[in-house]
């Protein structure tokens, strides 16, 4: 499955460019990369670029040095005699036969956990097989960065509308009234609200008489941008947006207009609220209960509004209340599924919108995790939980790991226990392209290649738009020699473990074809019904698999040319029942049709989709399902709890990307440091000083870090970044090891979640600090 061109001789080194979206951030960004031979020389924003318009950050412009950083694994890994050496791909790949396949059938299928790490949702491949992987394997132990991160809002989307995948994103270039909760996007670039140019958004918010509040105990470049910035006290968003809610009911400012027959629980949502008045609240948050009610009436009073948390909303004590509040606050006051409120995107993979109709809800918790009793969310178990997993004895045991794309022993607590835990397992794979900190444990190491020489296409992130388009870019340069694409080496991986090891990696993606296209044949809603199967899948494009099953998703989805089904895209002609409602388009999409367009497809701004997209039992919007309700005497009893001294907070700098980018050297330096940073007041309290280490303890552990005494942190709180740490031995990341930072994640042991998402709390628990001499 090798394309055609890797096996040619290197072209001569002429100067070219080539579109490549950027996979370094979610912010999917269109890059002209500048090409000399086969090395990328440069990159810059795409100024044609449907979506992002010619917006580029230092990440993306640094394109070409992270592509060729010479610590990039080149060749597989395996480990021999104990020492992990270069090796061929069939000798890796027949290791990794030899090993788990007997293992799985003696230990079972949940012998083998799965850790998916964040760079998955940046990758055709990461999208396309580890789906087929897991089916493969039928385990149950699967563990992702979601667990880190934005599981909350997938347990809140699942329980309000049915499906955990439908997140309505802040319809920035049309609000006029921002409440952004826990999130950092002149830094981060924006996260589960993909927009190219965010903090332009934000500007062009101000300009034309919007208003931005930014709550974030941190005054962050994003809150120096606000009308308004509270900083509140880290953990207590669930209950500064309580009180909003109970102010919104008080003042009778709720106002549902048209969503209002499409939502159920109303009353009691006024009732769980009632008791969280911004007077019960103030303290907690340690803000004032006159401002808590201005801000609800500004939030009721403006044209129309969003409200949007993010990772300081999530990674919380309360973390499923504060996202469920989120949107509660925008269906209250209307401003949810309408334009400049929050609105559900329509990416161009998805499946085509179905005429309304009751779907199968969203359960918590059908299998708990074997040691923690750790309810699933989302069929994930809590990363945080992963050693214990490995460590404890019995029946169950996680023996063997295969970890895609993901660094948890740095980006999870207590990676030291992960460490020792990874260093005893019978057998671990890792498909990483770097040496680090958790794949120096793997016996295989699969190196998918440089981002350059694969092609793009955001499955992920399209869906979380703020505006609908699609967008497809070819690999840059031709795969080198020797290197294999990273959706052949998990079609591979696949193989391997399913007992097809040799086989031609093609059997899998032909298997998802038929699959697929069986049942959309049989589908009568489908543009495609009863046609043959297998005369559509002889038109199908690509000279990839993964081309060929993205080829497929767009034509049966809900732009797609429906394989020429009446020369037309479906969805429009009321069948598909997406009239209108479901916002799709006759843009007769198709792989060609995005190849014809290297710059993109636009299929214009967001638009109403209730009641098409709900999925709930009742068909309805459920506004106070019963896990939340059971939550909710937790979140009463933090109103009479004495808030920590010091609580940590993280960071992200801008030029970093959680634990793999610190080994580029254009990207170090200046502020991007790992320090942690203190208000002068609590400095002065606790006799510490500018630049001098500090030694914090917590639950989990001590570190020493040097100390940045900044006002731009609220006092009481301390802020370290995370992702550093990169002083094990026998890595592979020479600049990054150079300075390594501390680990935060050392600070916890894991044992602190949010209890419905099983999300680490990793921003907001308390520490100590000490001068070190
Ligand atoms: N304290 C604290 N901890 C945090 C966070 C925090 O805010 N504070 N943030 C959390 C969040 S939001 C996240 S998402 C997680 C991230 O946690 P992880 O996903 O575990 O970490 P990453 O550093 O994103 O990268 C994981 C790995 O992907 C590899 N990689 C890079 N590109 C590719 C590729 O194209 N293919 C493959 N196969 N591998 C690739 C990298 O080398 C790295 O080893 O960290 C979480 N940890
Ligand atoms: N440059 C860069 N960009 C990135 C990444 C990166 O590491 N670096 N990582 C990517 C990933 S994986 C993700 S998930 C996104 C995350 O994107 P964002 O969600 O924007 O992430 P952060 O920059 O961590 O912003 C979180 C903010 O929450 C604040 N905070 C902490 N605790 C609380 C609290 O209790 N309440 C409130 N209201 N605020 C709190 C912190 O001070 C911080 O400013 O960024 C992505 N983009
Ligand atoms: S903002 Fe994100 S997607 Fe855009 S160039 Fe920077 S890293 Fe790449
Ligand atoms: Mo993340």
């Amino acid at each position: 499955m090798l394309p055609e061109d890797a096996a040619r001789p290197a072209p001569a080194p002429v100067t070219r460019t080539a579109p490549r979206i950027c996979p370094l951030c979610e912010a999917t960004c269109g890059l002209t990369l500048t090409i000399e031979g086969t090395r990328v020389t440069g990159a810059r924003g795409d100024r044609d670029d449907v979506f992002s318009r010619g917006f580029i950050c230092p990440k993306g412009a640094a394109f070409g040095e992270l592509d060729a950083d010479p610590d990039r694994l080149r060749a597989p890994l395996v480990r021999r005699d104990g020492e992990l050496r270069e090796a061929s791909w069939e000798e890796a790949f027949d290791l990794i036969a030899a090993r788990l396949r007997p293992l799985i059938k003696e230990h079972g299928p949940h012998a083998t956990g799965v850790v998916l790490g964040n760079p998955n949702v940046h990758t055709m491949a990461g999208a396309l097989y580890p789906p087929v992987l897991l089916g493969a394997l039928g385990t149950r132990n699967l563990f992702t960065a979601s667990t880190l991160d934005q599981m909350p809002k997938h347990v809140s989307s699942g329980l309000l509308f049915g499906d955990p995948l439908a997140i309505p994103v802040p319809d920035l270039d049309r609000t006029d009234h921002l409440l952004l909760l826990g999130a950092n996007p002149l830094d981060s670039n924006g996260s589960l609200c993909t927009a190219p140019d965010f903090p332009g958004k934000l500007k062009a918010l101000r300009r034309r008489g919007g208003t931005l509040t930014v709550v974030d105990p941190r005054r962050t470049r994003t809150a120096r941008l606000a009308d308004r910035h509270i900083a509140i006290r880290p953990g207590t968003d669930a209950l500064l947006l309580a009180a909003l809610a109970q102010v919104l009911f008080e003042e009778k400012l709720t106002r549902l207009g048209p969503l209002a027959d499409h939502v159920e629980g109303v009353d009691e949502v006024q009732e769980a609220v009632r008791d969280f008045t911004p007077e019960a609240v103030a303290r907690a948050c340690d803000m004032d209960a006159g401002e808590i009610r201005t801000i609800a009436r500004e939030l009721a009073a403006a044209p129309t509004a969003a409200v949007y948390g993010r990772v300081g909303s999530c990674t919380v004590e309360y973390g499923t209340l504060a996202s469920w509040l989120v949107d509660i606050l925008n269906i209250l006051t209307g401003n949810l599924d309408r334009p400049g409120g929050a609105l559900f995107p329509l990416s161009a993979s998805d499946r085509a919108p179905r005429t309304p109709a009751p779907g199968k809800g969203f359960v918590l918790g059908r299998w708990a995790s074997r040691v923690g009793g750790h309810p699933e969310a989302k069929g994930e178990l809590p990363l945080a939980a992963l050693a214990e997993e490995i460590e404890t004895p019995g029946e169950g045991r996680i023996r063997a790991v295969i970890a895609l794309a993901a660094n948890p022993v740095l980006s999870a607590p207590d990676g030291d226990r992960l460490d020792r835990a990874l260093a005893g397992l019978d057998f671990m794979v890792s498909v990483d392209p770097y040496l680090n900190e958790t794949s120096r444990h793997a016996d295989v190491v699969l190196p998918p290649p440089p981002p350059a020489q694969s092609a793009h296409f955001d499955f992920a992130f399209n869906a979380l738009a703020v505006r609908n388009q699609a967008r497809h870019t070819p690999a840059a340069v031709p795969l080198e020699e020797g290197r294999l694409d990273e959706s052949e080496i998990l079609a591979r991986l696949i193989l391997a473990v399913s007992g097809m090891h040799g086989a031609a990696p093609s059997v899998v993606d032909d298997g998802v074809i038929g699959r697929t296209l069986g049942k959309a044949v049989a589908d009568p809603h489908s543009p495609v019904h009863g046609r043959d199967p297998q005369e559509l899948s002889a038109l199908l494009t690509g000279r990839t698999g993964p081309e060929r099953r993205l080829d497929l998703k767009l034509r049966l989805g809900p732009y797609g040319d429906g394989f020429g089904a009446d020369g037309e895209g479906f969805g429009t002609d009321g069948e598909g029942g997406a009239d209108g409602a479901g916002g799709a388009d006759r843009a007769g999409l198709s792989l060609q049709r995005l190849l014809d367009h290297p710059h993109g497809v636009d299929l214009g701004p967001l638009r109403p989709r209730v009641p098409e997209v709900l999925k709930t039992r009742s068909g309805r919007i459920e506004l106070l399902p019963a896990p939340i309700a059971a939550d909710l005497p937790r979140l009463r009893g933090a109103l009479d709890e004495r808030p920590a001294s010091l609580v940590l907070v993280g960071r992200r700098h801008l030029r970093s990307n959680n634990s793999w980018m610190h080994n580029v050297p254009a990207l170090g330096g200046g502020s991007n440091r790992c320090t942690l940073q203190v208000h002068p007041d609590d400095a002065a309290r606790l006799g510490l000083e500018d630049g001098r280490p500090a030694r914090i303890t917590a639950d989990g552990g001590a570190l020493e870090a040097p100390v940045e005494i900044t006002d731009t942190v609220r006092t009481g709180v301390v802020s370290l970044p995370h992702g550093w740490g990169h002083d094990r031995p026998g890595t592979r990341t020479s600049v990054a090891s150079a300075r390594p930072g501390v680990n935060v994640n050392q600070l916890l042991d894991g044992s602190r979640l949010d209890p419905l998402s099983g999300t680490a709390v990793l921003n907001g628990f308390p520490v100590e600090l000490a001068p070190l001499p």
